[in-house]
């Protein structure tokens, strides 16, 4: 079985290269310097890579400062290991560099995974890939301590948000209570990376509430940042995904989308979906991913020809309800 696989490889090793993906969430983040912070506390060598900066919210997170965003690949690795990405370009542009790192080990839970590593240790059923790195220091006897019990939660935590997605399984509760056992205090971490907000971007939300629009009978509820608050505000950076639970929580609505325009004439369309509809499905039609109840793509056009092909292929979703 991969885990156990895994579990000697990280053991018997003493050089690893850890990457997880661009435009990094908290799993991705809070994987990433978990595991790092096991080997590491094992005595052994670690490189940990996330191509592009961390997002604010995410910044001041224990060993946050041990990532790097350049790596010297000449250097030579015991293993290396993907963490939370998809396929491996999710990875950025060191990407096409992975292949040299022998043996790579693709550890993450989407169920579109391309399968791009020597070792796959793909569970669809996991709520993070924190969750399964917990599984993988209790099956390797790695050290656990608070800043890497810290990390764990933090995957946890926003993966399920909040542990009330339908990812939110009782393994999951299982794991989140244990981490507390081992003294993190959830509503600190909540702060710290989600409930935490300035005043800039409780107005951007306040421009972004006037936006919502209902479409597909009900169905479909879009929220769109407006242009020019994105001028204003590196929305990136202010953390805004979590906008696209407004149009989610409207009666009747089963898919959610915020719209983000990125630059001139290219958005980023954040999908949420209630209870039936596959959007990891509907963003493959325009070349994203993600999870059956959340994923994402970009797409350029004018902003009304984007929705008016969104809503065209989102009906074929919905149909038969
Ligand atoms: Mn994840």
């Amino acid at each position: 079985m991969a885990l156990n696989e895994i579990a000697h490889i990280v053991k018997k090793g003493e050089r690893f290269f850890l990457a997880s993906h661009k435009d990094p969430d908290g799993d991705a983040i809070g994987s990433l310097l978990a595991l790092g912070g096991t080997l590491l506390l094992s005595g052994k060598e670690v490189v940990l890579f996330n191509e592009g900066p961390i997002p604010d919210h995410l910044s001041s997170l224990a060993g946050i400062e041990r990532v790097v965003d350049a790596v010297d690949m000449k250097l030579e690795f015991d293993a290396g290991l993907v963490l939370d990405c998809g396929n491996l370009e999710r990875v950025g542009t060191v990407s096409c560099h992975l292949s040299k790192i022998g043996p790579l080990i693709n550890i993450d839970h989407h169920e579109n995974n391309s399968r791009f590593g020597d070792i796959n240790l793909v569970d669809a059923q996991s709520s993070s890939v924190g969750e399964i790195i917990y599984r993988l220091i209790k099956l390797a006897s790695l050290p656990l301590d608070l800043t890497i019990a810290e990390n764990l939660f933090v995957a946890l935590q926003t993966d399920t948000g909040s542990f009330k997605y339908d990812n939110t399984t009782s393994e999951a509760f299982s794991i989140a209570g244990e981490l507390v056992d081992w003294g993190v205090k959830p509503w600190k971490i909540s702060r710290k990376v989600m409930d935490e907000w300035t005043l800039e971007k409780l107005h951007i939300l306040e421009s972004a509430l006037k936006t919502i629009e209902l479409h597909s009978a009900g169905k479909v509820g879009f929220i769109t940042i407006p242009q020019d608050t994105l001028s204003k505000a590196d929305t990136d950076n202010l953390n805004c995904e979590r906008f696209v639970d407004y149009p989610r929580c409207i009666s009747g609505v089963e898919i959610a989308v915020l719209i983000r325009e990125i630059k001139k004439g290219y958005y980023r369309f954040s999908l949420r979906s209630n209870d039936w509809v596959n959007v990891a499905e509907l963003a493959s039609l325009f070349g994203g991913g993600g999870h059956p109840r959340a994923a994402a793509f970009s797409k350029e056009g004018s902003l009304d020809s984007v929705k008016q092909e969104f809503l065209s292929k989102a009906k074929g979703f919905l149909q038969g309800r």
